[in-house]
This record gives structure tokens, sequence and C-alpha cells, in this order.
């Protein structure tokens, strides 16, 4: 199968040009103008952008977690990330308290292999740190391909690890070659507040998130950054949204520290003020949860600086049903909201559409730099000889409207309905193949295949 895609507008992380692509097989083959190679199909993408697939390296699919699953499976969490512009995602291995990783990685494997759409990798959740688990780092680096590992600061008595098996954690992943990913809150702060707020029968969603105020965030960020500074960890903060966490990896910049940071594309366009809306409020209940105004500015700036290398989804749906599950207690609201789909298109209209992020900004943190800070770069994250021909183009002046009426993600809600958003998704290539076209998915599940990731290059 050989494609030739004609005139369209190229934007990588640092290039913008009108030339043609062809690809053959799974591969970009060649770039040019007027390339002269015979095609089993052209398409003509004259006026349209034409940017790497989008990698989103946050999301939980059919997820087991408090009490329920996320609703999304291997199949329509990776067709709907399709849909969207977003040809790879990486999800989530939650390691259960006392069992070994490599049980974890049995149980994941069998919900995810050949059920996938589009392309995937996991993270390793450690939340449970000790001298067997010690021995598995190393396996999983360099025979699975797994190279980064996330842990909780948060989720205490489930998920949550304390400092010494961090600092523990951290000198292992460091020696075989990974990086720590970090869900940053303060644990012990959010527990005392959920049962404070219990306690005194404030129940509606809002008390989720005023048992999360910005400084258990900052003072957590603030601490895995001195721990990552201390052990010369790689680290990440997943899904950072606000201004004190910010701040915390700003301060390390000037020892000359780095540490990556993701936000997600609600931190960015949506506010605490859903909070007020009664029961409604827990479609948005997801950890941490929504702020304010001016957080979002400060992630919008973040962006620019570089110090925020990454905007991810933390796609983690539930159906309103198991929304319900917390009708009278909101800490049985399982936390989590539906975006996989919606990301690309979202972060292009409120960003480079109102002028927030340039167009290379925008493939930077929604494709290069998750495939560069994970262990994918050039296979995945940009268009190049070479690369897999993970191809979006996209009609930057289509205007459409988000709705749960025309979404494909699992889910009877969503998070965004109603808005207006300028720039559509027409054409997707995964790995040489057309996957989406005329609104419709061609590939079938088992398409998508299992990404081995590299060592972690700290320096993108
Ligand atoms: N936060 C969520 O909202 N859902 C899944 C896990 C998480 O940390
Ligand atoms: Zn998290
Ligand atoms: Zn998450």
């Amino acid at each position: 199968m050989s494609i030739l895609i004609k005139n369209g507008r190229i934007i990588t992380a640092t290039d913008d040009y009108v030339a043609d692509i062809f690809t053959e097989g799974e591969t970009v083959r060649a770039i040019g103008k007027n390339l002269k190679l015979e095609a089993g199909r052209v398409i003509d993408a004259a006026g349209k952008l034409v940017f790497p697939g989008g990698i989103d390296p946050h999301v939980h699919l059919e997820m087991p977690f408090m009490g329920t699953y996320s609703s999304d499976s291997y199949e329509t969490g990776t067709r709907a990330a399709l849909f969207g512009g977003t040809t790879m995602v990486i999800d989530f291995i939650l390691q259960k308290q006392g069992s070994p990783l490599r049980s974890a990685l049995e149980e994941w494997k069998k919900r995810s292999n050949n059920n996938c759409v589009g392309d995937y990798s996991f993270h390793m959740a450690v939340t449970d740190f000790n001298d067997i688990t010690k021995k598995e780092i190393r396996d999983l680096v360099e025979n699975e391909g797994i190279t980064s590992f996330k842990t909780f600061m948060a989720y205490k008595g489930a998920l949550m690890i304390d400092d010494r098996q961090m600092i523990g954690l951290m000198e292992e992943v460091k020696k075989c070659g990974g990086l720590i990913n970090v869900h940053a809150t303060n644990g012990d702060m959010i527990d005392y507040l959920i049962a404070k707020h219990r306690g005194e029968g404030k129940l509606s969603p809002l008390y989720h998130y005023l048992s999360q105020p910005e400084i258990t965030e900052a003072e957590a960020s603030e601490r895995f950054t001195d721990m990552t500074f201390y052990t010369g960890c790689p680290g990440y903060i997943v899904h950072l949204t606000c201004e004190g966490a910010l701040n915390a990896v700003r301060n390390a910049t000037r020892r000359n520290q780095k540490v990556f940071v993701e936000t997600c594309i609600q931190y960015l366009i949506l506010d605490a003020s859903l909070y007020e809306k009664d029961f409604e409020g827990a479609k948005w209940v997801m950890s941490p949860p929504l702020r304010e105004k001016k957080d979002q500015a400060t992630l919008w700036a973040g962006i620019n600086q570089g110090l925020v290398q990454v905007v991810a989804t933390d796609h983690c749906p539930f159906k309103w049903e198991q929304k319900l599950l917390g009708k009278n207690d909101f800490a049985k609201i399982p936390n989590g909201h539906p975006a996989i789909e919606n990301r690309m298109e979202l972060l292009y209209s409120e960003g480079v559409s109102k002028g927030r992020i340039t167009l290379n900004k925008y493939v930077e943190v929604a494709c290069t730099n998750p495939a560069k800070i994970f262990g994918m770069f050039p296979r995945k994250g940009t268009i190049a000889v070479g690369s897999d021909a993970d191809i979006v183009i996209f009609d930057p002046d289509e205007q459409h409207t988000l709705s749960a009426k025309t979404h494909h993600m699992n889910v009877d809600y969503s998070g965004y309905e109603g808005w207006e958003v300028t720039g559509k998704v027409k054409t997707v290539l995964l790995r040489g193949q057309v996957a989406i076209d005329d609104n419709k998915c061609l590939l079938k599940k088992g398409y998508g295949q299992f990404i081995k990731r590299n060592k972690v290059d700290n320096k993108i």
C-alpha cells in the first residue's frame, strides 16, 4: 500500500512548509515538492494542515478503579482517539499492592492484546515498592519496552506510596534508564480534608474540589522535584493543574534542574465554577480537580515558557450511571472525565486558533514531546523520512460542535457538550493505513500495535 499526500502544509515541531508526502508500507518514504511517484492512493491536501499523529501519553482504558472500570475499552478508546487525530496512547498498568508488577502486566496484556485499533504502550504504576518489585524494574525496561514508572503521592490506602518507597524506586529506575511519572498531590492532607468534609455532612461534588486545594499539589510537586534532584532520576509530573505547582518546577530551574511537566486539555480551558452545578458537577470530578482562571493563564504561559512540555488528557471516562455511585457522597464518585477524542481539536481551537500558541508549539506539545520524553522519537511524533506514517490531515477552518451525540467514546455525556470548535480532523493515517476518512474508521481492532519504547532521553 502506498499513499501520496499532495500539497499539504506540513507542520512539525520546527518546520512549516508546503510539500508532498509519499508513504509506502508503514513508513514515510519521501517528502518533497511535486513528487512524481506512483501511489495506490492520492490524497489532495491543498489548503489543509498536515501534522504528525497525536500522542496522548496519559489515558486510562478499561481500568479497574474506585469499584468499577473506566468505560472505554481498548477498542472503543483507541478508535475514538483516532477520530480525534491521536494515533497512539500510553495507558497505565496498576500494580496490585502485595502482588508483583509482572502479574499486573499479564492482566493488562489480556485486556489489551489484539483489541486496540490505534497504537499503544503502557506506563507501569508502582503502588507497592519492595525488594521483590525492585528486581522487576530492569526486566520491564529492557525486555518489555516499558520505560516509565508511575507513582501516586495520593489515593491513600489504594495506590499511594510513601517517600521512602519513592526514593528507593527513583534510585532503581535511574539505574535502569527509566523515568518516574508522578501524580503529585499530598495524599495525607487530602485524606484529612475528605474525612473532615464528610464528617460535616458536606457531600456534594463541590467538596471534591474543596478537599484538594492548590497547596496540596504545590507541596507534593515541590517534594517530588526535590527527590528527583537528590536522586538524579528523570521525573515527569502528570496532569499539573495550577500556579503553585508550576512555580515549584520553575524554582527548580534556578538550580539547573529539569522536571518534565504535563498538563491536560481540561485544565487549560475548564474551571472550578463547574462544581457549582450540584450533582452535574460529577462530570468533572477528577483528580486533581479543575482550578481557577488564573491557573489557566499560568498553564498557557508555562507552555510558551517551555516549562510545560506536554498536553495530554488523563482520559478516564465513566458513564453517568457510574458517576451516580457517588450521588450521596463525593468521595465515591469515580474520578475522571472523557477527552481522548477531543484533545487535538480543542487544543487547536483554543490554543492555535485563538492565538495562544503557535502551530509549531501545538505539534511539539501534542505529538513530538510525548514521543521524545517517552522514548519513541523519531519513529513517532514527527513527519520525516523513515518515521512511521502516522499523519493527520486537518481542516483549520471547519467549524463544528462537540457533543455526546456524535462522539465515539463509550460514555453517554460529554464534558464539552455544545463547545464550538474551529478546526477538524479530516483524514488520519496510522502506519501507512488510512484509519479515519470521511468520518469513518477504516481499521479493525487488532491493527493497533504495542510499541516497545527505548530508554529515556532526559534532554529534549
Ligand atoms: N485521576 C483521575 O481523575 N482519574 C484517574 C486517576 C487520576 O489520578
Ligand atoms: Zn493522577
Ligand atoms: Zn491518570
